[in-house]
């Protein structure tokens, strides 16, 4: 495969911006080589800047279930940018977006717009901490919530993907403030819970693990995670930035029924512009300024044409029948790459929840962070690379979700499928 461009281009990049790369894990670090430069994108294909077409698996890490360059999301994109990029000021865009947010999550009575993911859970968790007037948090082993000092402590994703267990520069202050267990586990949760329990403002959780692989809860766990916030009257906190509108339209949340405090969402809702958003019941987020003391702000918070973006893809995903059709078709993934995997009797523990799926080379179950760490990362990044030969793009790290979009055809998984079973041979 040419890769003459893309190899130049990240040179260039190299000399101006750290690491060549805007985000850690787009350098393909934990999988070696060098990152490929994209120059179009159009439905399920990538193209590189040396010609190669692949088909995408990484759907610029979630926000594009319906596909790249969307005909109707392009459009709304183009007639809102005519009006005018940027007002600082309220549009009844954002007030639609906001409406359709609730109107889907039921936790949801109002929701505030930001830039990012990471905004949207550093202020939910700034306004659990003044709401329960207690500092402390509790997150899982394995799970990002972006890169908000507070949340770095053994995070996943970029950080699990680059064996930093604490990235430098954050207080020891901070990171004591921020305590961790095992995902899905109880007994540990349990623990730290009797011993804590009164001085945890928030309980942060992915509701299906993206971060370490995909890792779905345990049917205990989310119900158990909602009964005992009550019981210690802390906050629960479902970041729903990757599910959100990806496993339902209704979030993970309403896939589990079960009614976190406040979720955090991104991605998916700004159609492939930057946003974020936080929400929840009403008496917490009257606290945040102006309505209440809880100051957090942005200049490009609830951008018309990012807002634009997200309606028209929430409008689409609103369709009948589209998370059918991502059923289906996830469903057609995840049983031929298992199958291919048994073909070439490789041990192959595989993970789905509608159209976010894992697969870990390893024998034994994954169902949290040390049993993930446990997988054969090394024939990880064969797979990776073998499958990027055959013309599909894979997340390049262990660490991350395998999804599926509107626009992966039949035949696009059959590619898939044959691919993976000629790789896996090999390996
Ligand atoms: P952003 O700040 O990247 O918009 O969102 C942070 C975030 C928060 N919560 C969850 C559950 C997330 O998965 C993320 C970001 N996800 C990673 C990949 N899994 C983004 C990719 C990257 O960092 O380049």
């Amino acid at each position: 495969m040419r890769t003459t461009n893309s190899r130049a281009y990240f040179k260039s990049a190299q000399s101006a911006i750290p690491g060549g790369v805007n985000s850690p894990v787009r350098a393909f670090r934990s999988v070696g080589g060098d990152p490929l430069f994209i120059k179009k994108a159009k439905g399920a294909l990538l193209e590189d800047v040396d010609g190669n077409t692949f088909i995408d698996y990484v759907l610029s890490w979630g926000p594009m279930i319906l596909g790249h360059a969307h005909p109707s999301v392009l459009n709304a994109i183009i007639k809102a940018a005519k009006q005018g990029t940027s007002y600082g000021a309220p549009c009844q865009a954002e007030t639609e977006l906001a409406k359709l947010i609730i109107q889907a999550l039921p936790s949801i009575d109002q929701v505030r717009l930001v830039n990012s993911g990471t905004e949207a859970v550093m202020s939910a968790i700034r306004l659990a901490r003044a709401y329960t007037k207690r500092d402390s948090i509790l997150k899982f082993d394995g799970c990002y919530h972006g890169h908000a000092d507070h949340l770095l402590v053994k995070a996943g994703s970029g950080i699990a993907t680059l064996g930093i267990p604490d990235t430098p520069g954050v207080p020891k202050a901070f990171a004591r403030q921020t305590m961790t267990a095992p995902f899905n586990d109880i007994t540990a949760t349990e623990k730290l819970i009797h011993k804590h329990g009164k001085d945890l403002a928030a309980i942060i959780v992915e509701p299906v693990a993206g971060n370490m692989g995909v890792v779905p809860p345990t049917d205990e766990f989310l119900p158990w995670l909602r009964m005992i916030t009550k019981k210690y009257e802390i906050l629960l906190i479902f970041d729903e930035v990757i599910t959100g509108f990806r496993v339902h339209f209704g979030g993970a949340q309403t896939r589990y029924k079960v009614t976190p405090d406040l979720t955090c969402l991104g991605k998916i809702i700004g159609g492939g512009l930057p946003i974020g958003a936080y929400g929840g019941r009403k008496d917490i987020m009257q606290m945040i300024a102006p309505s209440g003391p809880v100051y957090q702000a942005g200049t490009l918070a609830g951008n018309p044409v990012a807002v634009a973006a997200g309606l028209e893809t929430l409008r689409q995903l609103k369709k009948p029948g589209v998370y059918n059709n991502l059923e289906r078709k996830s469903k057609m993934v995840a049983e031929g790459l298992g199958e291919a995997a048994r073909h070439a009797n490789i041990p192959y523990y595989q993970t789905r929840v509608g159209s976010m799926l894992g697969g870990f080379f390893t024998g034994a179950p994954v169902t949290n962070f040390a049993s993930a760490k446990k997988a054969n990362t090394d024939r990880y990044a064969k797979f990776f690379h073998g499958m990027l030969q055959q013309g599909v793009y894979l997340a390049p790290s262990q660490f991350e979700a395998m999804l599926v979009s509107t626009c992966h055809s039949n035949s696009h998984i059959g590619h898939t499928v044959s691919a993976a079973r000629k790789v896996l041979k090999i390996l």
